[in-house]
């Protein structure tokens, strides 16, 4: 009998511990490494034809429709002719695109330009405010093909924090799923 004693005080005592939710300050770091990257296609009419109709139901996206050899529309999206025998088509975006981290980590993330000449980002907190980095300004920055651009924050509240790609939306959007402890 003493010795189940025992073991249940322990199992009571272990569980109280566990259960205590972890300073923020204590949640440890993380690094992130991310490319700045685009994922396209080309093909010969021969191969496929020109989806026209993909312009033209989705103009906002693909326009103009009147021109297959103008890249038009939102700047993540394209879908164009290159040369009268080819097209293209492709969307610029963040890998990984979605991340999971736990509240109160110091996040350090490393985006390498890889594709795409240049991309204007910011980094957003789950308000949609910028989030500010060590030196207390503003995480807002362009990272270039070639560039490794690395960031520091803090995540401070719980929620889906976003690293917004302001050149090429609206595909290129990271998500950071920031849980609680
Ligand atoms: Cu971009």
């Amino acid at each position: 009998m003493a010795a189940v004693g025992i073991l249940t005080v322990g199992l009571v005592a272990s569980s109280g511990i566990s259960c205590r939710p972890a300073p923020a300050e204590d949640a440890g770091e993380r690094t992130i490494y991310v490319q700045a990257t685009e994922l396209d296609a080309r093909r010969t009419v021969e191969q496929d034809p020109f989806p026209q109709e993909t312009v033209e139901e989705f103009p906002e996206y693909f326009g103009p429709g009147d021109d297959p050899f103008e890249r038009g529309g939102a700047p993540g999206y394209y879908l164009f002719m290159t040369a009268e025998d080819e097209w293209r088509i492709g969307s610029y975006m963040f890998v990984p695109q979605e991340v999971i981290a736990y509240q109160g980590e110091r996040i350090t993330m490393e985006i390498l330009g890889v594709r795409g000449a240049h991309h204007e980002n910011v980094l957003l907190d789950p308000d949609g405010e910028p989030v500010a980095g060590p030196d207390g300004t503003d995480i807002v920055f362009t990272v270039r093909r070639g560039e490794l651009h690395v960031i520091e924050f803090t995540t401070e509240k719980t929620g889906i924090y976003t690293l917004v790609c302001v050149t090429h939306q609206p595909t290129m959007t990271m998500n950071i799923h920031v849980l609680g402890r």
